[in-house]
Order: C-alpha cells, then sequence, then structure tokens
C-alpha cells in the first residue's frame, strides 16, 4: 500500500475528522502550486526540480529540510519519470522529514496537583487568545481550569480576559490582579496557590509581550518562572513560546533568547488560517529542537488544537493528492 493510501487509512480511523488546515491560505497556495507544476511539466527534468524547491521554500519549511526533500525525492525518481507519481513522493518526503528524529510531543501534564502552563512571547502574536482557546479545550476534556491574567503591564489585557470569560467561555475561571500594574509575580504567585488550595487541574498563566532584548522585562519574566518553581518544583510542566506563523523563520529566533530565562519546552504556532508560511510548522524542530504543540487557525474558541503530524501533512497535501483520486 503506497504512503498516500495508508495515511488516509490512519486519518479515516479517526471519528472526527477537522479541514481546518485544507481551508487555509497555506495550504491552498501549496496545493495550488504543487498541481500546477505537475501541469507544467509532465515528466521530471532539472528544471522541475527547481521550480518545486522554489515552492518548498516559499512555505517557509528551511532551506536545509527543503533540499533534504528534494534529494531524497531525486534519488527514487527516474529520468523522464512522470510528474503525477511525484505528487505522494513529495507528500511522503515532508511526512518523514519532519518525522525522522520524532520525539515526545504531546503536552505534558502532572501526575498529581495542577498542570501549570506559562505562555510566553513577544506583542501581539496570539497568547492571551491561545490561552481562553486552550482554557475550552481542557474545559471540555473535563479539567477545571483556573487562567491567571499576569499581563498587568498592558491596559485592556485584564479586560480582554475578562470578556473571553464572561462571553465566549463558560466554567473556566480567572485570576485578576487586585490592582492596576501590579507585580505580574505576586499575581503567578496568588494563582498557583489558588489553583492548589482549591484543586484546578490546569492553571494557565498570561504574560505580557515582551522584546527578547528588554532586559529588565527578561528578568520579570525569569522572576515569574522562579515563583512558580519555588511552590511547585516540577512546574511549569510546559513553558509554551507562542509565534506567529506570519512571522515565519524569524519568530523562532526569537524562542532561543526567551529559554535562557524560562526553558521553553514547546511552540504554539497560531494564525495559520492566514498565513502562506505553514512550512514554518515543519522546521521549527530542526531549527531550534523544539516541537511544536499546539496549532491556532482563527479567533474562534474552538480554533486550536494539539499539533498533530498526521493532521497537518494530510491537510497540506491533500488538496494536490486528492485531485487524482477524483479525475
Ligand atoms: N486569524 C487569527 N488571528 C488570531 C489567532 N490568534 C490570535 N489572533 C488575533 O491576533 C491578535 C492578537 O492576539 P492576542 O491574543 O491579543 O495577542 P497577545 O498580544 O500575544 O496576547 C488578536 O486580534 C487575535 O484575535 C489565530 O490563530 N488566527
Ligand atoms: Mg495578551
Amino acid at each position: 500500500m503506497g504512503f498516500w493510501s495508508k495515511l488516509k487509512e490512519r486519518r479515516s480511523e479517526k471519528k472526527e475528522i477537522k479541514k481546518h488546515y485544507k481551508e487555509n491560505k497555506s495550504t491552498l497556495t501549496f496545493s495550488k502550486e504543487i498541481k500546477g507544476l505537475s501541469k507544467k511539466y509532465k515528466k521530471v527534468n532539472e528544471e522541475y526540480f527547481e521550480d518545486l524547491e522554489n515552492i518548498l521554500i516559499k512555505t517557509d519549511m528551511g532551506i536545509k529540510m527543503v533540499l533534504e526533500i528534494t534529494k531524497n525525492i531525486r534519488k527514487k525518481v527516474k529520468k523522464d519519470s512522470s510528474t503525477e507519481f511525484i505528487k505522494e513522493l513529495i507528500a511522503e518526503e515532508i511526512y518523514d522529514a519532519y518525522d525522522r528524529g520524532r520525539y515526545h510531543a504531546e503536552p505534558n501534564l502532572a501526575k498529581e496537583g495542577p498542570t501549570v502552563f506559562l505562555i510566553m512571547g513577544v506583542n501581539g502574536v496570539g497568547k492571551t487568545t491561545s490561552i481562553a482557546k486552550m482554557a475550552n479545550y481542557y474545559k471540555n476534556l473535563g479539567k477545571k481550569v483556573l487562567i491567571v491574567a499576569g499581563d498587568t503591564f498592558r491596559a485592556g489585557a485584564v479586560e480582554q480576559l475578562e470578556q473571553w470569560v464572561t462571553n465566549r467561555l463558560t466554567d473556566i475561571d480567572l485570576l485578576k490582579p487586585d490592582k492596576p500594574h501590579q507585580d505580574p509575580a505576586s499575581v503567578v504567585f496568588d494563582g498557583v496557590k489558588k489553583a492548589v488550595e482549591e484543586n484546578y487541574d490546569m492553571l494557565l498563566i498570561d504574560t505580557a509581550g515582551r522584546l527578547q532584548n528588554k532586559t529588565n522585562l527578561m528578568q520579570e519574566l525569569e522572576k515569574i518562572f522562579k515563583i512558580i518553581k519555588r511552590t511547585l518544583p516540577k512546574a511549569p510542566h510546559e513553558c509554551f513560546m507562542v509565534i506567529d506563523a506570519n512571522t515565519g523563520q524569524n519568530g523562532v529566533v526569537q524562542a532561543k533568547s526567551f529559554s535562557d530565562v524560562a526553558p521553553v519546552t514547546g511552540i504554539i504556532l497560531t494564525k495559520m488560517d492566514s498565513t502562506s508560511k505553514g512550512g514554518i510548522a515543519l522546521c521549527i524542530k530542526d531549527l531550534i529542537n523544539i516541537p511544536v504543540k499546539f496549532v491556532g487557525f482563527g479567533e474562534s474558541v474552538g480554533d486550536l488544537k494539539p499539533f498533530n503530524l498526521d493532521d497537518y501533512v494530510f491537510e497540506l497535501t491533500s488538496g494536490f493528492m486528492e485531485d487524482d483520486n477524483e479525475n
């Protein structure tokens, strides 16, 4: 059985099939271009490979991965093979390139006591929105969830969470600062205490956006991290770095500096619905060796999902594969 049929079979075993990657800009452009390529070249030649490399590079999956993928395809095809046949190879190689050296990428949950997630990143990437969506995700799994409004810096940040909790979420609790501009570390301290005393399953901590070169803000983050550890030595169970997929590889570089103060254990990749650089999901691990654990694909409460490689590659490549089966 070919790779594609196997992937399809694995997918159909799952009850819930969501097409969120498929309708987004990233996968649509990619599929269109790959299909265009097979129309333009009926047979494989050197120009075909050059075009293919360019298409892959545009998705921002990283030059190293692109060259690896095309090198493997070159090895597997004979000169003058039909380009139709290559489409499945592309899907297979994309999958393999990411899957090689794969390690545990599920969110890390506490064995007992509250699971603490610290959410960090630069301004506007989608930290607060992702927290609201994540709260909903875990609540739907039956967890008791507390959000800590740890962004006491930006006016409106607490209100933004309040609005989510009042208007768009149900049964989620929010811990707010007592006064404006309160030291975020003290709000976080109260949050951890409350989570332990009141038996919360999940504690999601929002933080202010910060640039990695702002020393005082990075020190503040370090203080928050230490305060969590002091109460719960095994926490935070995840330090999530939120990255806007639109910033592509530039965004990824920031994760390194954040790791100096609070070791980044996972990436939340947001705005996958509005980018043509979705390939970034595949190369982050290559670049910084930190796995993507959640992806955000819209502004609604349900638009966040744990990252799943099968799903991602399926949706990324199904556009150019399905055409084959239908015609
Ligand atoms: N299209 C889209 N917009 C998003 C997504 N995540 C966040 N946003 C939007 O990005 C903007 C900034 O989000 P916010 O959570 O306030 O960012 P923060 O500064 O990192 O907390 C808001 O307008 C959000 O609605 C996403 O996955 N898709
Ligand atoms: Mg925010």
